[in-house]
C-alpha cells in the first residue's frame, strides 16, 4: 500500500458505488453528527485511504522535520539553547511515531510508509526541503513553521477519526512550546545588535512564503479538499488556515520590529483581514515534487538513518523474542 500514489483516484471521486448504500449512510450520519470513527468501525475504502495517505504523509513530515533544526544542535549559542532544541527536536520524533502508530490501525504498515518515503514515492511537508543556513532559521522554524503547524493542526484535533484527532491533541500542546521557543529567539535577534537584527530579518525573508505555501494549493487548485472537508477529516480549506495564520503573524512581526517581506501585503478594512501577495505556485509544485533545494538530501539522510538502525531494530526483536520465550515457559 503506498502512502500517496495509491489513493489517488478512490479519493477524489468519493465512496465507491460498490459500497453497501445501508452502511455508507450510517457512516455518513455518524461523521455529520461529530462522531468519532474508530479503526473497527466500518468505513468508506476512499476515506481509509485518504487517511492513510494525509497521516502518513504528517508522520513523514515529522521525521523529516527534525533534520533541519537537528543539523543546529551542536552549534546553538549557549547550554540553553541546545537543551530547549534537543528536547524540540525529541518532541518531532514523538509525534512522528505517533501518527505512524494511528496509520497503522487503518490497515498500512510502518515497514510499507518508511519504504514509500525512502523510495521518493512519499510526500512530506514542502517546507523541510529548504536548508537552515543561520541560528535564526531556527527562530524562524519554530515561530512560523511551528506556528503554521499550529494553525493546521488546531482544528485536526476535530477531525472525524479518532486515533488521529487524539494524537493531535498532544501535538498541539508540544507545537505551542515550540512556537513560543521559536519566537522567543527572534525577539532576542531582533532587539540585539543590527547584524543580530539583520539575520532576524533575513531568516523571516526566506521562510515567509515558503511557510505561508505549507498549507498546500489554493482551494480552487486542492483536488482533496472538498471531499475531505465532507468527511470532516480537514476542518477548514487550506486558503482559509492560510488567511488565519498571515492574521496572526504579521503583528507578530511588526511587534519585534520585523517587515514582512510582501510588498502588496495590506489590512484590508471591508474583509477585517490582510490582503496579501501572490504565491509562486510554480515553486510550490516544483518543491512538491522532489526539486527543493535541499530535497535529496533530506531522502538520503532519512535512509541511512534507517539502515544504519537496522542493528537496533534486530536487537529490540530479538529481545522481545527471548522475553516471550521466557514467559511462554513461566506459564507452563
Ligand atoms: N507539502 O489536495 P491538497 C510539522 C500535496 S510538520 C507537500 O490540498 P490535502 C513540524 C498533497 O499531499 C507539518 N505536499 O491535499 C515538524 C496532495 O498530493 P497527494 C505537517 C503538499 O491532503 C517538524 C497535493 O499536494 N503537517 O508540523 O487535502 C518541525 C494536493 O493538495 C503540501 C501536516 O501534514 C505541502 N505543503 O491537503 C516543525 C498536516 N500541500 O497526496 C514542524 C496534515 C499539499 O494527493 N496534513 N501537498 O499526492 C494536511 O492538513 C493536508 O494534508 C495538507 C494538504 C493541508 C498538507
Amino acid at each position: 500500500m503506498y502512502t500517496t500514489e495509491m489513493s489517488k483516484n478512490p479519493t477524489r471521486q468519493g465512496p465507491s458505488a460498490a459500497e453497501p448504500p445501508e452502511l455508507l449512510e450510517a457512516f455518513e450520519a455518524r461523521v455529520a453528527n461529530d462522531e468519532f470513527i474508530e479503526p473497527k468501525d466500518w468505513m468508506p475504502e476512499a476515506y481509509r485511504k485518504t487517511l492513510i495517505r494525509q497521516i502518513s504523509q504528517h508522520a513523514h513530515s515529522e521525521i523529516v522535520g527534525m533534520l533541519p533544526e537537528g543539523n543546529w544542535i551542536t552549534r546553538a549559542p549557549s547550554l540553553r539553547r541546545k537543551a530547549v532544541l534537543l528536547a524540540k527536536v525529541q518532541d518531532e520524533g514523538g509525534h512522528g511515531l505517533y501518527l505512524y502508530s494511528a496509520a497503522e490501525t487503518l490497515g498500512t504498515s510502518r515497514d510499507e510508509m518508511l519504504d514509500a518515503l525512502h523510495s521518493g514515492k512519499a510526500k512530506y511537508s514542502t517546507i523541510f526541503n529548504y536548508p537552515t543556513l543561520t541560528w535564526a532559521d531556527i527562530g524562524a522554524i519554530g515561530w512560523l513553521v511551528d506556528g503554521a503547524a499550529i494553525m493546521n493542526q488546531v482544528p485536526l484535533q476535530r477531525t472525524s477519526y479518532g486515533p488521529y484527532a487524539r494524537a493531535m491533541v498532544r501535538v498541539c500542546k508540544e507545537e505551542s512550546f515550540h512556537q513560543r521557543q521559536g519566537f522567543e529567539i527572534m525577539m532576542r535577534l531582533a532587539a540585539g545588535t543590527p547584524e543580530q537584527k539583520a539575520m532576524a530579518q533575513d531568516a523571516l525573508n526566506r521562510w515567509w512564503w515558503p511557510s505561508i505555501m505549507m498549507f498546500g494549493p489554493p482551494d480552487e487548485n486542492s483536488p482533496n479538499t472538498a471531499q475531505s472537508v465532507r468527511w470532516r477529516i480537514k476542518r477548514e480549506t487550506n486558503d482559509e488556515l492560510r488567511q488565519k495564520f498571515v492574521d496572526v503573524t504579521v503583528p507578530q512581526a511588526e511587534s519585534i520590529g520585523l517587515t514582512v517581506p510582501d510588498k502588496d501585503l495590506k489590512w484590508n478594512e471591508a474583509r477585517g483581514q490582510y490582503d496579501y501577495g501572490a504565491i509562486d505556485w510554480e515553486e510550490f509544485w516544483a518543491v512538491v515534487k522532489g526539486e527543493g533545494p535541499v530535497a535529496k538530501e533530506r531522502v538520503k539522510a532519512r535512509t541511512e538513518a534507517w539502515e544504519k538502525g537496522a542493528w537496533v531494530r534486530e536487537a529490540a526483536l530479538a529481545h522481545a523474542a527471548k522475553q516471550a520465550a521466557r514467559r511462554q515457559k513461566e506459564a507452563v
